[in-house]
């Protein structure tokens, strides 16, 4: 018996839930940074057994407050993705605290799904807080049908998840071919890779200000005959002053930004790259909707 189907994974930014999907899948697909919304896209994560196929969708952290038509559109993907699950994985981690008119909390309660508690960064604590906090979201959501402690980070009981989720998966086909991880293109990739030097090397508004668009993706060979891939990639800015501070001085930051991206790039395309970023001022891209639609969100 062959046993398919799709589990989504919902929860606040930053608790952990694209680590939770790159030690799943294991590859480093999605970009984790210590800062929150890091994920923009709803991206999928495919575990392939020899009798199962999870079909694990990461999702951008849901914004309380949205401030600009891009986070709107975040969210929106965060709550549709409810529908089409089999399973629904809620994340939460020991840090974090929730109001009580959290919109997410509400779209939870309602789910007819099943509900997965995951809490993260059980490392960050003890048993008997961790103990609390379950007992807190269990009063909260008395829909909840498994609780998970994890640590996605120390792949501690990840693989337990992995188990309880093929219990409750229908019989069923793959959906995908058996080799395949993710939906995306190479091209999306090289644009998060990007985006996450980004988000490491820049602080305050720039990484939130940012949008990485690969234009052009060409296989060459270098003066010695090698093989190279030469990659184009504008990286969108909304100010003037931004483009400013990501050039830095005499172009240290871009050039900074340039080397890190390549070497991952390298790495994750295993191939020798060579990689040109022009910064662009594109004004107020997060609430220009056709902006928004040309970069896919
Ligand atoms: N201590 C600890 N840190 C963790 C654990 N899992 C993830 N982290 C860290 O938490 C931070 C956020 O991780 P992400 O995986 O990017 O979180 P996310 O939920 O995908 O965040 P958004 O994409 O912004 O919604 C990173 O610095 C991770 O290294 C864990 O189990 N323990
Ligand atoms: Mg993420």
């Amino acid at each position: 018996m062959h046993k398919s189907g799709f589990v989504n994974i919902i929860g606040n930014p930053n608790v952990g839930k694209s680590t939770l999907v790159n030690i799943l899948v294991g590859e480093r697909m999605a970009i984790i940074s210590a800062k929150p919304q890091t994920t923009r896209h709803r991206m999928i994560g495919i575990v392939n057994g020899e009798d199962h196929q999870i079909v694990f969708s990461d999702t951008p952290g849901i914004i309380k407050e949205p401030h600009y038509a891009m986070q709107t559109n975040m969210n929106r993907y965060v709550f549709n993705s409810f529908e089409d699950a089999d399973v629904v994985l809620f994340m939460t981690d020991m840090v974090e605290q929730y109001d009580e008119d959290h919109p997410l909390i509400e779209h939870l309660a309602k789910t007819d799904k099943p509900l997965f508690l995951i809490i993260n960064k059980t490392d960050l604590s003890n048993e008997v807080e961790v103990m609390k906090r379950i007992q807190q979201w269990h009063k909260r959501l008395p829909n909840i049908t498994e609780t998970i402690p994890t640590s996605a980070l120390n792949k501690v009981n990840t693989d337990v998840l992995v188990g309880l989720i093929v219990n409750l998966l229908p019989e069923g086909p793959a959906y995908y071919p058996k080799d395949q991880l993710t939906d995306r293109s190479e091209r999306f990739f090289i644009n998060e890779i990007i985006r996450e030097k980004i988000l490491l090397l820049y602080q305050q508004e720039i990484p939130y200000s940012v949008e990485v668009s690969t234009y052009s993706f060409k296989k060459a060979r270098t003066k010695k005959k090698e093989p190279i891939i030469n990659i184009s990639t504008y990286v969108f800015v909304m100010r003037e002053s931004q483009k400013a501070i990501m050039l830095g001085k005499d172009g240290a930051g871009i050039k900074q930004l340039g080397e890190q991206s390549r070497k991952d790039i390298e790495s994750f395309l295993g191939k020798k790259v060579f990689l040109e970023l022009t910064i662009k001022v594109r004004k107020n891209w997060r609430n220009d909707e056709k902006s928004l639609k040309r970069f896919g969100y």
